[in-house]
């Protein structure tokens, strides 16, 4: 009766800046699960690269360039991908930036690219996304968080507004298309080690700030988000909405 809770085979899943790091992982945590991938990246070269590798490594896999901050790009690749591979049963909104600068000194233009990469983004490929899941009265939204979705800390304002603004997102999508029986969540990471990331990780005072301030003492693997992601993209969460599950080592668990 459970065999299949969290098996993806016959799904097809988009994970949207997925060329490399934190999505490329993911792309192949799901692929491992069975499902069919769609990788996106803004550099069709590079995009190919990634395909070739997940290709050779077995996975079923292909990929289509379009910047998710562009309305058209968007429409145009989403509906290529509707005609070419299927329906898009399962959209990871993956894709964002890390700019970092104290707010009293920062760049309006600095603000503006992570609020719409890392927030509008999100917006704009969700509800091309879910013109088709409505109408197929199926799917699965999962929209990737942060533990700055609740906290702040010094020079990553944008980005923690944005990922405040993914978390309340995904609540409002969860109200308005859970009656289409479309599921939408959110993963939030902890300090997970990533290219965005390394920076501070080979940052010593960072480093032991980071591992004091984590009861788990440690920084995350990528890996270490898979599981929950599979769970989200899987009929295992079908009564599952709204929801921010943090992969964070206990960081929010603690003062
Ligand atoms: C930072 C980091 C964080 C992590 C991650 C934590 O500068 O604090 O880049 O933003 O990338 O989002 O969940």
């Amino acid at each position: 009766m459970f065999n299949n809770l969290f098996n993806l085979r016959g799904k097809t899943v988009l994970i949207t800046g997925s060329t490399r790091g934190l999505g490329y992982i993911m792309a192949k945590g799901l692929g491992s699960a069975g499902a069919k991938i769609i990788l996106n990246g803004r550099n069709a070269e590079k995009l190919e690269e990634s395909v070739d590798e997940l290709r050779k490594e077995g996975f079923n896999v292909n990929g289509y360039a379009f910047d998710i901050t562009k309305k058209q790009e968007i429409c145009e690749k989403m509906s290529l991908i509707e005609k070419e591979i299927g329906s898009i049963d399962v959209l990871v909104n993956n894709a964002g930036i890390q700019k970092r600068a104290l707010l009293i000194e920062m760049e309006e233009s600095l603000w503006r690219e992570v609020i719409e990469t890392n927030l509008t983004g999100a917006f704009l490929v969700s509800q091309q996304a879910a013109k088709g899941m409505i109408a197929r009265k199926s799917g699965k939204v999962i929209n990737i968080c942060s533990v700055l979705s609740e906290l702040g800390r010094a020079t990553v304002a944008p980005y923690a507004a944005a990922k405040g603004g993914l978390k309340m997102l995904t609540k409002n999508m969860a109200v308005e298309w859970a009656r289409y029986n479309i599921q939408v969540n959110g993963i939030g990471p902890g300090y997970i080690i990533t290219d965005m990331t390394r920076s501070l990780a080979e940052n010593t005072k960072f480093n032991q700030w980071l591992k004091n301030r984590t009861p788990a003492h440690r920084w995350g693997q990528p890996e270490e988000l898979i599981g929950t992601l599979i769970f989200l993209a899987s009929q295992a969460s079908n009564f599952v909405n709204g929801q921010i599950i943090y992969v964070d080592g206990g960081i929010l668990a603690s003062i």
